[in-house]
Formats: structure tokens, sequence, C-alpha cells
């Protein structure tokens, strides 16, 4: 049997431009999505508004972009060919190895040729009357589909800093999430890095290598690790290929999604002594690793005294790094407790600010007010520089499907029923949207793990439910309100237990003006996440409503 043959095809008639399924987006997850639904036997179509494949990896070209988790482990784990062949050159990858990764992906898989790339969707309406998706593009065309699946990533609508007369700004202004494909020569030139998250802390010190003079105008400084990135030797990387098996299984069954030993963490950081602290601290700050500080302590992220002792030792380590006092003081974070805020991994962050042409202007005590042809000017000077680059940040986790006219049943937007702020169940699906599946959606660890992992868990559970339902000839599976309404409350539950809401984070839309103030990922940890999941397919789909 075919697998063409294997998928019961309920909704929409048949015809040209009508899919079993169709894909917003050809990232991460939208590759692994088509990949997954066409061994099913689904008619799949990826629709990418790019004119190339990989998503984040497509966009974020600024100079230093890099994944936080290491290569090995941010990757497909669904072929065990792709993961044996793959040659991967760094501790770390950089954005054009992972996106050449990406392309290789696209094309060992022979998945272009179902990916219509140049191809903005702008609405997505559920039909009730056929039972499935009607998708608009930006060109007007009309597509249907029995289901739809939004894999759009959780970073991908830029924020702008809205900054008064940015626009008649003479020279050149660049976004980090919009890099040109052709790079940027910033020799001879001075220098603005407006933002200091991860973005920017990554790309400061390569900037810092060309530019004239760089200035940093920093809101919020952050805490960030030494990331240790290295060339990987081959040796290492065949041991790891070797124990692919054990650490996918590891990693999948992790709270993070990376390889963790199934007793880390343990205790409390208050019941050690300041040595003991002072050594696992030490281990943590030399494994150069965003998971290192989570195998610890137990009690990091719940208790703010046990926070502290984290938080001490890491401002300790990044005041020592920076030479002028003055300027460690600006860097050392003290507006949010350690690890609230996405934690960042740097190569030389600090030590940038020790080069004689780069400054650093702290806008808590000196704000932007305008931007004029050749300047910044803040509420103390005025700083002439003949570049921008705009380190601001996304919209995250609700932006891209907000940017959608996303409508429900009856015609009601996905705005209105997030109005007071992102409603899911199980981060999968939405209350009155039959059919539609979130990949990585609010209410799922999505950026609170290796995100790789969390995408291959989402596609694996939504290609299951697609199969279960074809199987019993069932036309459409629903999200019930109860099962939504409890959902969203223990995810709130989950974050009101933690300091996690305690930052301005865009973990929590803060960084957006007017957006709703809700934790958004699901802080419980992938394992816990993945068995509930399970265990709901297990009961029938339980909180679901199967028509
Ligand atoms: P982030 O982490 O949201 O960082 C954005 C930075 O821009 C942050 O320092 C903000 O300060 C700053 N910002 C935002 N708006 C303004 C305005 N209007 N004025 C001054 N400064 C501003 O985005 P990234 O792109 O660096 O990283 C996103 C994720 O990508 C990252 O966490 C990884 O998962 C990969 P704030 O902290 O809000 O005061």
């Amino acid at each position: 049997m075919s697998g063409e043959d294997r998928l019961n095809r309920p909704g929409p008639a048949r015809g040209a431009g009508a899919y079993d399924v169709i894909v917003v987006g050809a990232g991460l997850a939208g590759l692994y999505a088509l990949h997954r639904l066409r061994g099913l036997g689904a008619r799949t179509l990826v629709l990418e508004a790019a004119d190339g494949v990989g998503g984040t990896w497509y966009w974020n070209r600024y100079p230093g972009a890099r994944c936080d988790v290491e290569s090995v482990f941010y990757s497909y784990s669904f072929s065990p060919e792709l993961q044996q062949e793959w040659q991967w050159t760094e501790r770390y990858a950089g954005q054009p190895e992972i996106l050449r990764y990406l392309e290789h992906v696209a094309d060992r898989f022979d998945l272009r040729r179902d990916i219509r790339l140049n191809t903005r969707v702008t609405a997505a309406h559920y039909d009730e009357a056929a039972g499935g998706w009607r998708i608009r593009t930006h060109d007007g065309t009309t597509l249907t589909a029995s289901y739809c699946v939004m894999a759009t990533g959780c970073l991908s609508r830029s924020q702008s800093p809205g900054l008064e007369g940015l626009d008649d700004f003479g020279g050149s202004v660049h976004r980090t999430a919009r890099w040109p494909h052709e790079g940027v020569d910033f020799s001879g030139r001075r220098v603005a890095v407006i933002g200091t998250g991860s973005s920017a802390i990554q790309a400061i010190p390569l900037i810092a290598d060309q530019a004239a003079r760089l200035t940093v105008f920093q809101r919020t400084p952050n805490f960030s690790l030494p990331a240790r990135n290295r060339p990987l030797d081959p040796a290492e990387l065949t041991r790891v290929k070797k124990r692919y098996p054990h650490l996918r299984e590891l990693a999948r069954n992790s709270a993070f999604g990376v390889p963790q030993a199934p007793d880390t963490p343990s205790g409390s950081a208050l019941a050690a002594s300041p040595e003991e602290r002072a050594a696992r601290y030490g281990a943590a700050w030399d494994a150069g690793s965003l998971f290192g500080f989570s195998d610890t302590y137990s009690d990091l992220i719940t208790d703010e005294s046990a926070n502290e002792t984290a938080g001490d030792y890491v401002r300790a380590r990044i005041r020592e790094a920076i030479r002028d006092p003055a300027t460690a003081d600006r860097l050392t974070p003290r507006h949010h407790p350690f690890g609230t805020k996405r934690l960042c991994l740097d190569s030389g962050y600090y030590d940038t600010f020790n080069r004689s042409h780069v400054a650093l202007v702290d806008l808590r005590s000196s704000p932007l007010v305008r931007v004029t042809r050749n300047s910044i000017v803040t509420t103390a000077d005025e700083h002439r520089v003949d570049s921008i680059v705009l380190a601001t940040g996304f919209d995250a986790m609700t932006g891209a499907l907000l940017a959608l006219d996303i409508r429900g049943r009856a015609g009601r937007t996905l705005r209105a029923a997030w109005a007071n702020g992102p409603r899911t169940y199980l981060g999968l699906a939405v209350a009155g949207f039959p059919n539609l599946f979130l990949i990585t959606g609010p209410g799922s660890p999505s950026v609170l793990s290796n995100m790789i992992v969390s995408i291959e868990q989402h596609v694996d559970w939504i290609a299951d439910a697609i199969q279960w339902l074809s199987r019993r000839a069932a036309v459409s599976l629903e999200a019930a309100d109860e099962a939504e309404t409890a959902w969203t409350a223990h995810v709130d539950a989950l974050s009101a237990a933690t300091l996690l809401p305690r930052a301005a984070s865009w973990w929590t839309g803060a960084n957006v003006a007017g957006k709703p103030r809700v934790f958004m990922p699901y802080p419980g940890g992938l394992k816990s996440y993945r068995d509930t999941c399970d265990a709901v397919a297990d009961d029938g789909y339980r909180g679901f409503i199967v028509t």
C-alpha cells in the first residue's frame, strides 16, 4: 500500500489548490512537518514568505549569529542516517553552518517540491461548512486544507524601537533580525548598537573588530555566560555519533531537551556552604552552557535567596572581566533575578568594553530622545554615528500568529480569542479553531527548551493525531473550552511558583507596548510536558472534541 492510500481525507473537496495539510513556514518546524506528514501520505504544502528555507536561520544573519545549544544536539534526531552523515564543525554552530544544514535537509528529503517560497500567508479562515481551512496568500491566491499547521516561529516578528527621527537618519540602519544577505562592512564607520539582548551580545564583539567607533546603547544589562565555543574535534564527534541513540533519548526525557543526567539538579543552594556553592557555580561558569546553572541546585528559579547566590557569583565574574569600574557597574545585571530573562552565551562580549574605541551608554540614566540625520540624542548627550544596528528583539511567541488574520468558528479572530493573553490547550491547539495546530505555541516548553527537540515532539504528536483522526474517518479535532482554560491556568500556576514572571522579559510580553503580560512558555520541563501530551493522546485525545 502506498503512503497516499494510508490517509483517509476528510474536509474540503479535492482538486487543484486543495491539500490535506498546509504548513505555514519553512523553518526547522515546517521542514520536519512536511517530511513527517508526507510520510503519512498526507498531501502537504508548505508556504514560506522568504526566498529560501531556514526560518530564523534564514533571517538572522548578523555577525556572530550562532546557536546557544550545542550543534550535536541542536539537530534533527528523526533520521539516524542524517545525524550520522552531517559533520558539525563547531561546538556551537554559526548561522551559515546551520542554514547549510537546513538546506541539506530540504534537499536530502526532497522537500523543496512541496515548498512554495516567496509566498506570504495573509489569512487563514476556518470554513465550517467545508470543515477545513481557507488560506490566503499575499498575491490573492486561496488554497484549502483540512488541517493548518502554524510553523511560524517564536522569534520571527522583529520589534522596532519606535525611535523618533529614525526614518530621517542619513546613515545606514540595519536590524539584526533582517540582516542583508551580502553582509555589512563597518570599516571606518561610527556604529551604534541599540539593545543588549542575545543578538547584540553575539554581534557586538565582531562589529567592534571592524568599526572605527562603537557605541552600545543599553537599557537593561543581561546575564551572559562565556560560550567557550571551539572547533569540534572529529574524534569527539565520532564518540557522540556512536552514542546518539542514548543521548537523544536522554534529551527527549530531560527538562530542557539536552542530555542531562536524570538526577540533576539536586538540593537547595541555601543548604550548601559558600565554598560548595562557589565550586558548583565555578564549574557551571566553566561549562560554557546555557543549562550549566540549572544543573547546580534545584531552587535557583523558585527561591529568591537561592537565586541571589547564583546571581552574585555571575555578577562578580562579569565585574572582574571589565577594567573600568563605572562601565563594569553599568554592565552588571541587577534588574531581574538570575535566569528570569533568557540567559546569553557570549564570545568576548564583556572584554569588548575594554577596547578604547567602544563605549557604553546607559539608557536608564539617560533615555533615548530621538535620532537626527547623523546622530542619536539621549537626555544627556548627542552621539554622532554613521550606522545604527537595531538589536531590539521580537514580538515573541504570539507576534507572528497575530500578524495573520486567523479566524476560527463563526469568524472569531485569534486576536479576539487572545485579547487578554494567549490561551491554548497544550500550546498545540486553540478552542474554536478546529484542525489548527501551533508548533511550539504559547503554553508549550518552546523557547525554554532546545527548540528542535520540542519541534520534533510537536510535529510527531500532530502527525499521530491526524493519522488517528483519519483512521476513525473523523473530520475535526478541536480543543474543548474547559481543557484550554484548565491548561492555561496550569501554565500560569507553574510560572507563578517561580521567579520567572518577575522579569520584564519577552517571555512575558513585557517588551511589546500594550501586549498582555502573561508568562507564555510552559515552565514545567519538556519531560513532564511530553508525558502529558502522550497521556492525552493515549486517552483518546482527552480534552479535545472529536467530530
Ligand atoms: P531581546 O533579547 O529581546 O533583546 C532586545 C534588546 O533590545 C534588549 O536589550 C532590550 O532592552 C532592547 N530594547 C528593546 N527595545 C528598546 C528600545 N526601544 N530602546 C532601547 N533598547 C531597547 O532580543 P534578541 O534579538 O537579542 O534576542 C532574542 C532571542 O533570540 C534570544 O533570547 C535568543 O533566544 C535568540 P530591555 O531588556 O527590554 O530593557
